[in-house]
């Protein structure tokens, strides 16, 4: 088989770049390793920048989330049972859209045309700077595809970035002391926005996914096992990390996920060795407390789909050369971000009395500045 772009994984960034190069004419083949219940199953993102969603839009798959998605025009924030409300709308004029990423990607899969290939197992990356081309082995049968591009969008864990040799990327990376707990609850939110909260017993978080689902996240040292986390033991240590009004008011009910997702912070540079290019969680990862993740693998293929059009249209490679640079002034911006956020909003094990009084500081400065809400409404929303 011979296609023009072999995307690796159909996560949210393979599946959109598919859909935008099938919308201009550019034909790919997505291989997947999963099955698509098994990629719809993962509970992951809820928060969708304005260029996120303006992307579904142009991707034609956007209707549902603008029927089901939840406006929101502000945060919640907690430090020590200290409320105060960042109000995006009135600092900046902006918003954001509260979608599961479980429901983008459903969505995705639906608007594609194109061959997509599930369950393909040992997808291995050839010649990647010469004539590339991607072996796997699909119901026990080796398969070859031969192609003018690989676009790896395979995740942390995938093939793409591990097929490179040794020292053609420089990889940037901060591993955090402690993870996420999360929940799944069919139970109303407990407010109609997100709440991130700082506590001395560590980080908390209450999302939502509708109007009758929500998502809380504890922080949790590492090496936890959810296993260890009875649904009463989650609710009783949410409580205690939330205003008491919040916590009297929180909705409990029987969770119908719980899973512990581990915090880093990572890039890899550049973006591009010969025909391969990464997007999306194959080139960096953030923690999650900023909600950028999601949104940036989206910037990546908009990027990377705009550049592979012009490529084809103009017989024109400056897009594609420009490709990694441009992502990663980007990428490093949200990483700076998420950094932040994470800093201010947990506790680090080694971070004495100073350290705390220091994150109360930043705290107290930052609900007394226009100037500071400014810039977390700037970057929450998302970075033009
Ligand atoms: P994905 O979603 O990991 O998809 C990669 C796909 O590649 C497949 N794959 C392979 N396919 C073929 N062969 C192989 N050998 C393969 N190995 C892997 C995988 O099966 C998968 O289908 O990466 P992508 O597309 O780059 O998307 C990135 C996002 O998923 C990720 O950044 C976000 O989920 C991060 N994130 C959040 N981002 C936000 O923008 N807002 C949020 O509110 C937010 N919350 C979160 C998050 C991530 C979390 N976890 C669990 C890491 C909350 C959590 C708890
Ligand atoms: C989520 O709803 O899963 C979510 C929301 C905001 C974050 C991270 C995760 O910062």
């Amino acid at each position: 088989m011979r296609t023009q772009i072999v995307i690796v994984g159909a996560g949210p960034a393979g599946l959109m770049l598919g859909r935008l190069l099938e919308q201009a004419g550019v034909e790919s083949v997505i291989l997947e390793r999963r099955s698509p219940d098994y990629v719809l199953g993962r509970i992951r993102a809820g928060v969708l920048e304005q260029g996120s969603v303006d992307l579904l839009d142009r991707a034609g798959a956007g209707a549902r989330m603008h029927a089901e998605g939840l406006v929101h025009e502000g945060v919640g924030l907690s430090f020590d049972g200290d409320r105060h409300r960042i109000d995006f709308s009135a600092l900046i004029g902006r918003q954001v859209m509260v979608y599961g990423q479980t429901e983008v990607t459903r969505d995705l899969m639906a608007a594609r045309q194109a061959p997509s290939i599930y369950e393909a197992e040992n997808v291995e990356l050839h010649d990647v700077d010469g004539a590339p081309w991607v072996s796997y082995v699909k119901d026990g049968v080796s398969q070859r595809i031969d192609c003018d591009f690989i676009a790896g969008c395979d995740g942390f864990h995938g093939p793409s970035r591990a097929s490179l040799p040794e020292g053609a990327l420089s990889l940037f990376e901060r591993v955090y002391p402690f993870g996420w707990l999360g929940i799944l609850v069919d139970r109303p939110p407990v407010e109609h926005e997100l709440i991130y909260a700082h506590h001395a017993r560590g980080f908390a978080l209450c999302s939502q996914r509708s109007p009758s689902r929500s998502r809380y996240y504890i922080q949790v040292p590492e090496g936890e096992r959810a296993a260890d986390w009875s649904d009463t033991r989650f609710w009783d240590e949410l409580r205690q990390r939330l205003d008491p009004a919040t916590a009297e008011a929180l909705p409990t009910g029987p969770s119908i996920e719980k899973s512990i997702a581990p915090l880093r912070s990572f890039v890899a540079e550049p973006l591009r060795f010969g025909k391969l290019f990464l997007a999306g969680d194959a080139a960096h990862i953030v923690p999650p407390t900023g909600a950028k993740g999601l949104n940036l693998a989206m910037s990546d293929v908009a990027l990377l789909a705009d550049a592979l059009i012009e490529f084809y249209g103009e017989k024109s490679t400056a897009g594609i050369d420009a490709y990694s640079a441009h992502a990663l002034a980007r990428i490093w911006k949200a990483e700076r971000f998420s950094w932040w956020m994470t800093s201010l909003f947990h506790t680090f094990p080694e971070t004495g009395p100073f350290g705390r009084r220091i994150q109360r500081a930043e705290f107290d400065y930052l609900v007394g500045s226009v100037a500071a809400q400014q810039s977390l409404a700037e970057n929450y929303t998302g970075l033009r």
